[in-house]
């Protein structure tokens, strides 16, 4: 961490930064100049299966045989490891997809609006009736409301038609080679090989998403071992095939992850005037009671419910957007994928199926989108101020979040950790003015940073 003292003269060199950062705010500015662009992570064997081709193929045979003897030593048989590894070649658009960054980081409206579309919500609600019988089914054996798995379905495959074509075992292959995230996908790997080796799928029919995650719920092979049922009674699960399997399978998943079937996942908030947003975040519980009495409301100006229930307040396009309340069960939506804004979309398409309003605060919000460049330059300032946000990856994770609560709270700014266009500007104009030399002095001007 940055000491304070040592501050000033940490901002000569990102004085040059912030310059260059002036230059290409604009949405339609050029590309920036490949020597201002911090390195990326790309991994030696991630470079070397893009360009090495003679080389790298050898390397990955070296790789695979000894992977194969791992997996024999866990117990898949010989039949499976000669049908799924003979031959394997890792994908090149595997690795390309799981490479590529988006330029622009969506903010949560947009990231709202395209999940929670007009025709989304369409096919949903035809979905609601054409399934009814079974999704009623469902919901009395696990506890799951219809809405909620026809949000689920709906977001990860556009209620079945986009499954994927790309083989599983291959795909995990190619990441498990790769060196970012040899584990993880190596674990992938190993499981996709188990539930070939129990007869439930045949080797060349396990096919999903360039990621691996399989049928119409889009289970990656750990969750399909671990939670996917039979739905359909016909003795073999098939997450592709059969929607019973993908949609009981999806509420043992839920239920499994502590879904508590007769509460939601949260709601829609307005805030009073002056409430201190150091209150929020995923990190911070009260009982819906203690909100009330602070004086949040539901979003149509009616009174939340009482009760004891612990809730979270969201602010998931910062103070001026729109705001949540959210309970248990949206920590349960977290576990099947980690972003709040896909959480919160799956809450907010099931209330929508079922008739609920659509978002009606925070609407105005500042809705300039970061590129991923700005979204690293602003995490430079904050190091450079000594919040000290983590590595400056371009992702707003729960360091850089806290480093921007710290700074706004220094400079008087609501403090809701929401990585803004307008907060980039304050910190460069702070990052700047510190940088100015004072009348007199031959150093820098102190200080915003933290105590
Ligand atoms: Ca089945």
């Amino acid at each position: 961490m940055m000491s304070r003292t040592r501050l000033p003269c940490a901002l000569w060199p990102v004085l040059a930064l912030c310059l260059t950062v002036l230059d290409t705010r604009a949405d339609t500015a050029p590309a920036p100049d490949p020597a201002t662009v911090l390195p990326t992570a790309a991994t030696p064997a991630a470079v070397a299966v893009d360009s090495a081709g003679a080389d790298n193929a050898k390397l990955f045979q070296t790789w695979l045989e000894d992977f194969r003897k791992e997996a024999s030593l866990a117990g898949i048989s010989q039949a499976t490891l000669d049908a799924t590894l003979t031959d394997l070649q890792p994908l090149d658009t595997v690795l390309e997809r799981d490479q590529k960054q988006p330029e622009f980081l969506d903010t949560f409206l947009d990231y709202l609006n395209k999940r929670v579309s007009d025709r989304r919500l369409e096919l949903g609600k035809e979905a609601l009736g054409q399934q009814a019988a079974q999704l009623a089914e469902v919901e009395r054996r696990y506890g799951i409301p219809a809405r909620y798995l026809v949000a689920f379905w709906g977001l990860e495959t556009n209620y079945g038609s986009h499954l994927g074509d790309t083989p599983v075992v291959a795909a995990m292959a190619t990441l498990a080679f790769d060196a970012r995230r040899p584990e993880f996908f190596r674990k992938q790997l190993l499981d996709a090989l188990r539930i070939i080796d129990l007869g439930e799928v045949g080797a060349a029919d396990l096919v999903g998403s360039w990621a691996g995650a399989i049928g119409h719920m889009q289970f990656i092979p750990s969750t399909y071992l671990a939670y996917a049922v039979d739905g359909d009674g016909d003795g073999r699960i098939d997450l592709r095939n059969s929607l019973p399997d993908a949609l009981y399978s999806a509420a043992n998943y839920l239920k499994q992850s502590g879904w508590q079937a007769d509460e939601g996942w949260g709601m829609e908030v307005r805030l009073p005037a002056g409430l201190d947003l150091a209150q929020a975040g995923l990190d911070r519980h009260k009982p819906l009671n203690r909100w009330a009495q602070l004086g949040l409301l539901r979003a149509d100006g009616t009174a939340l419910p009482t009760g004891l229930q612990l809730a979270s307040l969201l602010l998931p396009q910062g103070y001026d957007g729109p705001a949540f309340l959210v309970t248990n069960n949206f920590r349960v939506i977290l576990r099947w994928n980690r972003s709040v804004n896909y959480a919160i979309a799956v809450g907010h398409l099931a209330d929508r199926l079922a008739g609920g309003a659509p978002l009606s605060t925070g609407l105005q919000a500042d809705n300039r989108r970061l590129s991923r460049e700005q979204m690293e330059t602003l995490q430079l300032y904050l190091d450079a101020l000594g919040y000290a946000p983590g590595p400056a990856d371009g992702v707003p994770g729960s360091r850089t979040r806290a480093a921007i609560r710290a700074f706004q709270m220094a400079v008087g700014l609501p403090p809701d950790g929401y990585p803004s266009m307008a907060l980039l500007e304050r910190l460069e104009s702070t990052v700047l003015q510190q940088a100015q030399p004072v009348p007199g002095s031959t150093l820098p001007a102190t200080t915003l940073g933290p105590a």
